[in-house]
């Protein structure tokens, strides 16, 4: 069952991990360099069975990057709030006031000039993928250009894009974790992704990262009129924070089940009409959700 390669991992990461005080001052247990491999030709999707992925949340998550967009109001619109602990805790650092999330998060959605001010992330993915700033003072549409090269030269190795603009990195609420997608078309149409993480909360991270990176793989495999292949994912910093170790054993005594299927229900004109109602789940039966804080 492909989900062992995760299991394993979290038990590798508890038993030979390097321990060490991390930049949240958490902690974590380490191993550097990590591979997966997940099979998607199938239609199978990499959503972790041995606790409830909220895999709708992920997918969301990825279709925001791909508006270009770093501002979390739009985000909470669609009631995802996995974003909200950097924007909050910086309002909270240079205001000095002691709101709610709750709270934080209401006045994000409903003012739009308090959500310009605090909702921002600075230039992180969103930014990076879709408008990553030339020196010539030209934007860059890096995902618009694979989509192209994805169509007219599948036999490329060039197919990739980046997010760790140097320049920009001081501005980031935080460096990109996801960092660098790179794609590989077999000569019988099948689209690959390598994807190098280069840091990984392995608890709860990398779970999303898994459901993103398929969804992403999914519609450039549709755009470019290709059918999806192998997803493999390689992680650099592959961490479990202190807090987390309880969840992972907890994780780590359960039995996978079957992994679902994941299908788009119908073309998209191009990259920019993808919808969340246009991805469908089936035969997702998991164990129940691990509760774990984020590490901010
Ligand atoms: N920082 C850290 N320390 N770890 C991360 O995984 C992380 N991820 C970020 C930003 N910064 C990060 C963006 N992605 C959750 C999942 C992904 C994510 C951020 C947070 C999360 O808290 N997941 C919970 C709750 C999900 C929900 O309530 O919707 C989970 O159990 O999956
Ligand atoms: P770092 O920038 O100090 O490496 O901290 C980032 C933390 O967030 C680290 O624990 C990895 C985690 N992370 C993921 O695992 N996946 C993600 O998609 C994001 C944004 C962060």
């Amino acid at each position: 069952h492909p989900e062992y390669q995760y299991l394993d991992l979290i038990e590798r990461v508890l038993e030979y991990g390097d321990e060490r005080v991390d930049r949240t001052g958490v902690g974590t247990r380490s191993l550097f360099g990590a591979m997966v491999r997940f099979d998607l030709s199938d239609g199978t999707a990499p959503i972790l069975t041995t606790k409830r992925v909220y895999w709708k949340t992920a997918i969301k998550e990825m279709l925001w990057f791909l508006t270009g967009g770093t501002n979390i109001q739009p985000l909470l619109r669609e009631n995802v709030r996995i974003w909200t602990d950097w924007p909050l805790a910086a309002y909270r650092r240079e205001t000095g006031e002691s709101v709610t999330q709750e709270e934080f998060e209401r006045r994000i959605v409903e003012d739009d000039g308090f959500a310009a001010q605090w909702g921002e992330l600075g230039p992180v993915y969103g930014k990076q993928w879709r408008r990553w700033m030339g020196s010539d003072g030209r934007e860059h549409d890096q995902i618009g250009t694979l989509i192209r090269a994805l169509r007219e030269t599948p036999a490329s190795r060039r197919l990739l894009f980046h997010g760790w603009n140097v320049a920009e990195l001081g501005e980031m609420a935080l460096p990109p974790c996801h960092m660098v997608y790179q794609y590989h078309v077999t000569s019988d149409g099948r689209l690959n992704c390598l994807l190098l993480q280069r840091s990984v909360d392995l608890l709860l991270g990398a779970a999303f990262n898994y459901v993103g990176a398929t969804a992403l793989q999914l519609m450039l495999a549709q755009q470019a009129g290709l059918r999806p292949g192998e997803l493999v994912w390689v992680g650099g910093d592959v961490h479990l924070y202190r807090n987390h170790f309880d969840q992972a054993r907890e994780q780590l005594g359960r039995e996978p089940r079957a992994l679902p299927k994941i299908s788009l229900a119908k073309r998209a004109e191009s990259i920019d009409d993808y919808r969340i109602e246009d991805f469908e789940v089936e035969g997702y039966d998991p164990h129940p959700h691990i509760k774990a804080d984020v590490a901010v």
